[in-house]
């Protein structure tokens, strides 16, 4: 099924003289997905200016008009579901089910988004005068640029391609390499629904290469990236000597707290769910699990013997719980970090291997992996990406919340037990931006807002209705009505 595809630019599709080209392929066969442009910095100056060129028209179409675009988007999205939740398992890996999740969430979220085109709401405030209005507007900031991961590589894409044009912005959409196929795919349909030209622009190859034009070329006025801390830091960098806003969504380390009174069993279908759904290679995957003391040798015991029965194998195929990780760096990285663990004298309790043989042979599969660990080692802090489980032994709530929050990330959190005032508390004390009661740290919902505190991000949300501010800045607009010269605070 491999293709051929240029760069999006101006509303056409485009192959630059002399391109260089890579291709992407399956993690779990080797399969050939398609075969792309490596953008170079002169393709991304073309592809801002394009954005810049269709700016004006599309911030003066009516957002309800916008929305009625995205709509359609999503209309398709909806048609194509199972081709492309297929796609998103063949090039990045996770299981169908999360792959179809995937693109399910891009449809939600967009959906949501085209009714945000009748709302982008403003505020109507009273002034101190007779005869004045106070109010603000939302505007668009101008040409925006989005940098996306491998992990969800509908979903993400969408979270902010559909809020930067609701709000009237045009945008640079760059893909990571290793799911450009996804990124084509999704351009295509805005491209279908109806998009004017130039409005959203797609750029594939490395970030190396389109970076520094993507974070500093005078028409971009905000970045929003989501990816890993190092090139986070690098992007803000970077934008910051332009005077750009930035919008970092990066790691986490979330645990998930299994107190004495929690219901088990479901504390043990979350944790399974949280920590290896997608191999672990969610920002929001659980990597962490605090028992209570009490109940350790039990609950880890179930955790164990649920585990033994774990079938990884081809993503595409029934009955696998996990598929392959993303990549052969994936691999390597993860793999490296089971070796910390050992050396660091974690206890592995479970898996820890590369999988070899038959079918394996083709692709980055890893054991479910499983270490008693002590907080403070590495793997407890550090965010590995894949199948790796630290669990912890905690003596009672308080230290189970100073455990959770002794990390420098602040992403997701969750907590299991059957106490009210406990789960409140946990709601209060825990530092994250997101914390589920008696559910996994991951399954967040577009309609509400997500994003992390602390080296997670810098302050911002996507999803939610708040998405839009990362999109927009906010006009004051007085109007005097009393046809002569009213002075605020100034004594008459
Ligand atoms: C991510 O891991 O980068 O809550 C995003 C979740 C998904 C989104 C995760 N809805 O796990």
């Amino acid at each position: 099924m491999s293709q051929e595809f240029g760069l999006f630019i101006g509303g056409k599709w485009e192959v630059p003289p002399g391109a260089k080209r890579f291709v992407t392929k399956s993690p779990a066969t080797g399969e050939e997905l398609g075969s792309f442009v490596s953008a170079t910095a002169a393709d991304a100056r073309r592809a801002i200016e394009s954005a810049g060129q269709a700016f004006d028209g599309w911030r003066r179409t009516p957002p309800p008009k916008r929305g009625q675009i995205l709509l359609e988007a999503a209309r398709i999205f909806k048609e194509r579901k199972n081709d492309l939740g297929r796609l998103v398992t063949q090039e990045m890996g996770k299981i169908l089910p999360e792959g179809k999740g995937d693109v399910q969430e891009a449809i939600d979220f967009v959906e949501y988004m085209s009714g945000e085109g009748r709302r982008l709401l403003g505020e109507t405030v009273p002034s101190e005068l007779r005869n004045k209005y106070c109010f603000t507007l939302r505007q668009p900031k101008g040409v925006v640029v989005a940098i996306t991961p491998w992990n969800f590589p509908v979903a993400i894409p969408n979270w902010k391609i559909a809020a930067a044009l609701i709000s009237g912005n045009t945008v640079v959409f760059k893909p990571a390499s290793n799911t450009s196929r996804c990124g084509a795919e999704l351009t295509k349909v805005y491209e279908e629904a109806g998009l004017p030209p130039g409005v959203l622009n797609l750029l594939t190859g490395s970030g190396s290469s389109v970076g520094k034009e993507l974070t500093t070329h005078p028409l971009v006025r905000a970045v929003s990236f989501t990816g890993g801390t190092d090139t986070g830091r690098g992007v803000y960098t970077e934008a910051a000597q332009a005077l750009k806003y930035v919008h970092l969504e990066m790691g986490g380390k979330n645990p998930q707290i299994v107190m004495d009174d929690a219901d088990l069993d479901l504390a043990l279908d979350g944790v399974l769910f949280g920590a290896f759904g997608s191999s672990g290679q969610r920002c929001t995957a659980t990597s962490r699990l605090l028992i209570q003391q009490s109940v350790y040798d039990r609950f880890l015991d179930m955790l164990l013997k649920r585990l033994a029965k774990f079938k990884v194998g081809n993503p595409l195929n029934d009955g696998i719980d996990m598929g392959p990780v993303a990549s052969a760096d994936q691999e390597k990285k993860i793999l490296g970090y089971i070796e910390t663990g050992k050396s660091e004298g974690a206890k592995l309790i479970m898996g820890g291997k590369k999988l070899k043989g038959g079918a394996f042979d083709k692709g980055y599969f890893i054991e479910p992996t499983v270490f008693e660990a002590r907080h403070g080692m590495r793997i407890t802090l550090e965010e590995i990406f894949g199948p790796v489980l630290s669990v912890i032994k905690v003596a009672d709530f308080d230290e189970a919340v100073r455990v959770a929050n002794g990390v420098d990330y602040g992403l997701s959190s969750s907590i299991y037990t059957r106490d009210v005032n406990r789960s409140f508390q946990a709601m209060e004390r825990l530092e994250a931006g997101i914390t589920y009661i008696n559910a996994p740290t991951i399954g967040a919902e577009v309609q509400l807002p997500f994003g992390g505190i602390k080296n997670t991000g810098n302050g911002g949300r996507e999803a939610g209705t708040v998405a839009i501010e990362e999109f927009t800045e906010i006009k004051t607009v007085f109007v005097d009505f009393s046809a002569r010269l009213q002075k605020a605070q100034i004594e008459v």
